[in-house]
Parts: structure tokens; C-alpha cells; sequence
């Protein structure tokens, strides 16, 4: 049996206190996913040493948690250090195990051209450097529930993700990572993403119809993604929880309530952690230690959000709030999670 040689870690910070951090550290950065407003004079994406997408999205609370830093955990001394690379417009950082990326497109035709292009340079990345399983997808695109083009935003993005897998190999085209797909006051389409060696396990949610087989009132294409992804070694599990919304089924819960919203969608984490926990036989996760990120459509809401989600699950929350557009007109919120936190990794060589 291999030993883990290198594994992978999260840490939560202020955007601010990121460039404070010793040098050390900042060798270890994969990347990191930075919400920030008003956007801050120091654009880190750009001086960064590693890719960042620093979005633009009204913090409401949780501040000390609103960046996140996906950091590589060497075990062993001889584990090498990390390396950088570019390929089209993807900015990446890998080791033998892991690869992070971010891609901005702007948008010249459609969204939907602009998505199809930017998981097309992922997917000849993955085959290029040989990363062949995608863990994580965070999304960002500019006013999700616009229409142009004749079709809503978020379904044009659809399509062209959609398109692009169809395009793959099997063994891409048949993946189906955890993701998130948000939509901002403005920027570019803007992607992260993990990959890695080790193939990992995607989970649905029974209380939902997976969202790759919602029937075609929610568009011409369905959403490519799991509710959660799921990797895990002998001694470590690392859990990916997709956005999760208030749908059972695959219609919207209560439309107009927020509360019940939040409620529905706190029972829909739930059942996909009891999925996760129950394919590695043990009850390690749970709504405690576990990091989320809330997406809030209504920053008047702010209050009753935090309060119920305090109020269900108790103790102290890890979270951050922030302002965005859901991607149905008629979703609230949308909370996303990790859980786990720490990985080893098994050696894959
Ligand atoms: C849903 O369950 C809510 O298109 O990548 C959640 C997570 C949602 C990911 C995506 C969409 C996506 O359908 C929306």
C-alpha cells in the first residue's frame, strides 16, 4: 500500500491579510478564491504568485472568512515544491498531485461562446499536463439571469459547458465535478478550478433529480455537475459540496420565503453529507465542522439567513455572506460548503 506523500489543505482569511503571510506559506499556495468589496486598490489576481480570481461581491458578514486558499500539505521533505504555469488564458499552479487553475474570458460573442472557450482551454489543459479527474468547478459570470441572445444567461452557460464536455473523451466527458455558478454585478466570466490524479467520488442528493437529467424547461442544456465530490484516502476525507439550493425534485420551494429557503436547503446539505458519510462507512462529516460559503440575492435578508442557519445548526458557524444573483429568478440563496478540510494524499505513481 502507498503511503500518502502529499495532501491538501484550506485556510479562511481577510483578502487583506493574505499578502501579510510569511513566505513559506505563500510557497505552498495552490490558489485562491477571494471575494472582496468595494474591490480593493491592491488587485492581488494580478501580483499574486499564484492564481487568484478576486470577486466582486458584497461581503455581508463573515469577513474573516471570505478568502479562501487552497494550500498543497507536504508530508514527506523530499515532496517538491509547487510550479507554475500558463497555458491560453489559464493561470496555474500544480505539484504531482494537484493542479489549481483560474480563467477569465471576456465576453466578445455570448456568454455562452465565452463558456464553451473556457472549458475547452481546461479540458486541453487536463490532457496536456495529464490531470485527468476535476474535483471542483466555482463559476462566476455577470448578471446570471439576464437574457441576450434569446436565451437566459445561466441556460447560454449551460449549453456551453455542456458542449465543451460532449466534445471530450469519455473520461472527461463522463465526469461530473461539484460546482457553483453565481452571478455578479459585473466582470468577466470567471472560472477556478481543482484537478488532481486521483479519481474521485461524486455524490448526488436523493431528495434532488441530478441536475444533469432536470427536464428542458430549465433549458436547452443541463447543469454538468454532482452535488458534492468526495475524495478520500485511508485516513483522510476531503468533501466538496456543490451549490445547494432550495430545489427537491428538481422544482423551486417556496418561491417567496426565505426562511423556509434557507431550511430547505440546510436539509439538503444534510442529505448529501449522510450520502458522503455513508460511501466511506463512517460518520465524519457534519453541519459543525464544515466551512460554507452563502450566496444571498437580497442583502435585506442578511438576518434571517444567518439567524435560521444559526438556529438549526447551532455552536459556532464557520461561514461567509455574500451578495449574488442565484441562477434560477426565483432561488434566495444558495449555500455552498467544504468539508474535511485536510487530505492526505495517496501516492498515485
Ligand atoms: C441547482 O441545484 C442550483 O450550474 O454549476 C448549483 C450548483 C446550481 C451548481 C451549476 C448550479 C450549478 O440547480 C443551481
Amino acid at each position: 500500500m502507498s503511503l500518502p506523500i502529499m495532501g491538501i489543505k484550506t485556510a479562511h482569511m481577510p483578502f487583506s491579510h493574505i499578502e501579510q503571510q510569511a513566505q513559506s506559506w505563500k510557497d505552498n499556495v495552490l490558489g485562491a478564491i477571494c471575494f472582496c468589496e468595494p474591490l480593493s486598490d491592491n488587485n492581488i489576481a494580478e501580483v499574486a504568485e499564484f492564481p487568484t480570481i478576486q470577486l466582486h461581491a458584497p461581503i455581508l458578514d463573515g469577513a474573516d472568512f471570505s478568502s479562501e486558499i487552497w494550500l498543497s500539505k507536504p508530508v514527506l521533505p523530499q515532496c517538491k515544491s509547487l510550479r507554475s504555469g500558463l497555458h491560453s488564458a489559464i493561470q496555474y499552479r500544480f505539484n504531482d498531485e494537484l493542479l489549481f487553475g483560474v480563467i477569465c474570458v471576456p465576453e466578445l460573442n455570448s456568454l455562452q461562446s465565452a463558456t464553451e472557450s473556457a472549458y475547452n482551454q481546461i479540458f486541453a489543459l487536463m490532457e496536456e499536463q495529464d490531470y485527468p479527474y476535476i474535483y471542483r468547478f466555482w463559476n462566476y459570470m455577470a448578471d446570471i439571469n439576464g437574457v441576450d441572445n434569446g436565451l437566459e444567461r445561466y441556460r447560454q452557460f449551460n449549453v456551453g459547458r455542456k458542449d465543451a464536455f460532449s466534445a471530450c473523451d469519455a473520461k472527461i466527458a463522463n465526469q461530473l465535478p461539484a460546482a457553483c455558478a453565481l452571478g455578479l454585478a459585473d466582470g468577466p466570466l470567471t472560472i477556478a478550478f481543482l484537478l488532481g490524479r486521483q479519481r474521485p467520488v461524486a455524490i448526488e442528493n436523493p431528495r434532488q433529480i441530478n441536475a444533469y437529467e432536470y427536464p428542458e424547461e430549465y433549458g436547452p442544456r443541463t447543469p454538468s455537475f454532482s452535488r458534492a465530490t468526495l475524495l478520500h484516502s485511508d485516513q483522510d476525507a476531503l468533501l466538496f459540496i456543490s451549490g445547494t439550493a432550495s430545489i427537491v425534485g428538481h422544482v423551486t420551494q417556496h418561491p417567496l420565503d426565505v426562511l423556509a429557503q434557507t431550511r430547505e436547503t440546510l436539509v439538503n446539505l444534510e442529505a448529501v453529507i449522510a450520502e458522503a458519510n455513508r460511501m466511506i462507512g463512517k460518520s465524519k462529516f457534519n453541519l459543525h465542522d464544515i466551512y460554507f460559503r452563502v450566496y444571498i440575492r437580497h442583502v435585506a435578508d442578511l438576518s434571517l439567513v444567518r439567524d435560521e442557519m444559526q438556529r438549526y445548526i447551532g455552536g459556532t458557524i464557520r461561514a461567509v455572506f455574500v451578495q449574488a444573483d442565484i441562477c434560477r429568478q426565483d432561488l434566495l440563496l444558495e449555500i455552498e460548503a467544504t468539508a474535511g478540510h485536510t487530505l492526505a494524499l495517496s501516492s498515485t505513481s
